[in-house]
């Protein structure tokens, strides 16, 4: 974990410092099965949770040295980190070069302090939505806790106040409306991830489902089963 957390921070420190190489986009930009759209569709479970910026938290703990509870003043007070993306959803839409605008998930880390022993995350929002995923696919420099989009803050459909950013997986991979962050020393599923979603969900691998050869239940409409 160690020298893998100082590679991430020095990659970051760079995208940070606008110093960072662009990534050179390939020209065939879209993960298998997906299709590019232009607008930016809602997917929920059918409530969007309104939470006031004064009652608003933001709880990190687990396996950490340094829990903290962030109030939204505190929040907006850490490093602002801003990064261009793509955006690929499970039920095959993409969108690419989606601008969000936050706070970075290394930042996160590094003010909580991961232990030696975390090896996972898991994210709780607003609306009783969870995911899970590994600690080092958070810490990649491009995951964002978002509170900003196209330069305007989020709206509540689209998760804020603040919502998670993970570009390299499937968006459910992202919690809206994020309340709880989690450091683990095991994983534990989320919401879709129990309901027969992949695990590892990676766009570039159409790790769409546990079980490739089975739709699960309620696929494509992403609306709460209850
Ligand atoms: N809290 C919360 N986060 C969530 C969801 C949700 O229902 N609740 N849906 C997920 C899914 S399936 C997708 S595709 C994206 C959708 O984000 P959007 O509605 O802004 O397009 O959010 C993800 N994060
Ligand atoms: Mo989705």
């Amino acid at each position: 974990m160690k020298e893998s957390y100082i590679a991430a921070k020095e990659r970051w420190a760079q995208k940070m410092a606008g110093k960072a190489k662009p990534t050179g986009r390939s020209a065939d930009r879209l993960p298998p099965g997906q299709r590019q759209v232009h607008n930016f569709p809602v997917l929920d479970l059918g409530l969007q949770p309104d939470v006031s910026p004064d009652k608003w938290e933001l709880k990190i703990g687990g396996k950490v040295e340094n829990p903290v509870t962030l109030s939204w003043k505190e929040f907006l007070a850490l490093p602002e980190f801003s990064d261009v993306s793509d955006f690929h959803c499970v039920t095959t839409w993409s969108q690419f070069d989606m601008e969000f605008a936050g706070v970075a998930f290394f930042t996160l880390a590094d003010l909580v302090k991961p232990k030696p022993e975390a090896t996972h995350v898991f994210f709780k929002s607003y609306d009783g939505y969870s995911t899970n995923n590994p600690l080092d696919v958070c810490m990649d420099d491009d995951v964002i806790i978002a509170h900003s989009w196209n330069g305007k803050p989020l709206t509540k459909e689209h998760g804020g106040l603040a919502r998670v950013i993970i570009p390299k997986r499937y968006a459910w991979k992202g919690a809206k409306f994020i309340r709880e962050i989690t450091f683990m020393d095991r994983d534990i599923l989320g919401f879709w991830e129990v309901r027969g979603y992949s695990n590892t969900a990676d766009p570039w691998l159409e790790e769409r489902f546990a079980n490739p050869s089975s739709v699960p239940p309620g696929f494509g409409s992403e609306t709460a089963v209850s």
